[in-house]
């Protein structure tokens, strides 16, 4: 009896745990795009700046950059092994090491973004490398 109630207990753990670890491969994906949408919730003012679609402000300009260099580094974790789907290629998890340099070169863009930030000037061609860096890894690891 005693074996048996041990069992059970350790099934319903087994069971559990594996249903929240379940939870956590859907949470990525979820976790991962709402980092991608607030991304775009920053860039979208300081691209319409450099395009002369929104006036400059060197303040907001200066905090976009900011949150960007925060929400940044928080990308690569989305993808963890199990969570391949949604507009995610296989190839992330094929070529982790490519994926990581794609991940590592928009820290730097949008680092170069925050030293940029302070005016229209240098904004401008900041703006354009962030913007490269989006589509080049758009280009080889999201579904269209
Ligand atoms: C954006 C946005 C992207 C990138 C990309 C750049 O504003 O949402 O995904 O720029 O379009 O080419």
């Amino acid at each position: 009896m005693k074996k048996l109630v041990t069992a059970t207990l350790a099934g319903a753990f087994l069971l559990s745990s594996s249903l929240a670890f379940a939870d956590r491969i859907e949470d990525a994906q979820d976790y991962r795009e709402g980092i991608f949408h607030a991304l775009k919730w920053h860039f979208g003012p300081l691209a319409a700046m450099a395009k002369g679609k929104m006036p400059y402000d060197a303040k907001m300009a200066q905090h976009h950059a900011d949150m960007m260099v925060v929400l940044s580094p928080m990308v690569p974790e989305g993808f963890i092994e199990g969570s391949q789907g949604g507009d995610a290629k296989d190839e992330i998890w094929e070529d982790p090491e490519e994926f990581q340099e794609h991940a590592m070169e928009l820290d730097k863009a949008v680092a170069d973004l925050k030293s940029a930030a302070g005016s229209l000037d240098t904004l401008k061609p900041a703006v354009a490398a962030v913007g490269k860096s989006c589509k080049g890894c758009h280009d080889e690891f999201r579904e269209d």
